[in-house]
């Protein structure tokens, strides 16, 4: 899964329609790079991110997901937000990406009458918050049962389980041994029985463990994600396709040697 931020470019005065087309050409290159699924967000959920209107956040995301949807990308809609989520499936998206695991008034029933797939991702507080001061006393389990238990309130409430993904959002409300221990622990959350996403690229964590500025994690987030496969992850959420891509050439060829020796 590449990352496609449709953010306004502080650098053009061209608006919208050049944020839309910078967008849409960045998420051709990562689909050429490698990426399967194309994650189009418009509102970020770093930590200290403020929050961006509903006509706003529309704006930016549905041209880039109709441009994309209709070359027969897959596409995934990352949002919080229930109209956002009913748009951008209209528009073709065949994924919700959601921080929130749905649970904004209406999100279930956003998804529930579609056949789109959902990403359930752990988070805990909210990002202007998150990071403040995230306690647990079993970070492992503490998300394993969230997302038990949201996987359960899709269920019921029409999303079959063949529709779910389920993610521990690194970052979202962990420290860095929160976050250690949950990419140590990422086969009890595969235990759940529902394909994993892990999404580690350029986060902190991996400035914590290396010294290095946003722009330069990519050798690090590359092991983290390698580290995540063998977990049982499925699915990887990254910025870096062509060297996620390159990684995973070397593992996959591995996988296929029944006899090493
Ligand atoms: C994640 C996400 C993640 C899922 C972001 C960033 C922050 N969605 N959206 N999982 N992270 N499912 O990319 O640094 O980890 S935004």
């Amino acid at each position: 899964m590449g990352v496609v931020n449709v953010t306004p470019d502080s650098f053009s005065d061209g608006g919208f329609c050049l944020d839309a087309r910078s967008a849409i050409d960045h998420a051709l290159k990562l689909h050429a790079a490698g990426a399967d699924i194309l994650d189009v967000g418009g509102e970020s959920t770093r930590p200290g991110a403020q929050p961006v209107t509903l006509e706003e956040e529309q704006h930016r995301v549905l041209p880039v997901v109709e441009a994309l949807a209709g070359r027969g990308l897959v596409v995934s809609i990352d949002t919080q937000k229930p109209a956002v989520m009913q748009a951008a499936i209209g528009a073709g998206a065949a994924m919700v990406n959601d921080v929130l695991a749905l649970r904004a008034p209406g999100a279930l029933e956003a998804v529930a009458g579609t056949d789109a797939a959902v990403c359930l991702m752990h988070m805990q507080g909210e990002p202007r918050s998150m990071q403040q001061a995230p306690v647990y006393a079993d970070v492992v389990r503490e998300v394993r049962d969230f997302l038990q238990e949201r996987v359960a309130v899709c269920e019921l409430a029409g999303i079959g389980r063949a529709r779910i993904v389920v993610d521990p959002g690194f970052g979202f409300g962990k420290a860095l041994a929160h976050n250690l221990a949950l990419l140590a622990g990422l086969g009890r959350i595969a235990g759940l029985g529902l394909p994993v996403l892990a999404g580690m690229s350029r986060k902190s964590m991996l400035g914590a463990l290396t010294g290095r500025d946003v722009q330069q994690r990519e050798f690090a987030g590359v092991a983290a994600h390698l580290a995540a496969l063998a977990r049982g992850a499925r699915i990887l959420r990254v910025h870096d396709v062509s060297a996620m891509r390159d990684a995973l050439a070397v593992w996959n060829a591995l996988e296929d040697v029944r006899d090493g020796t």
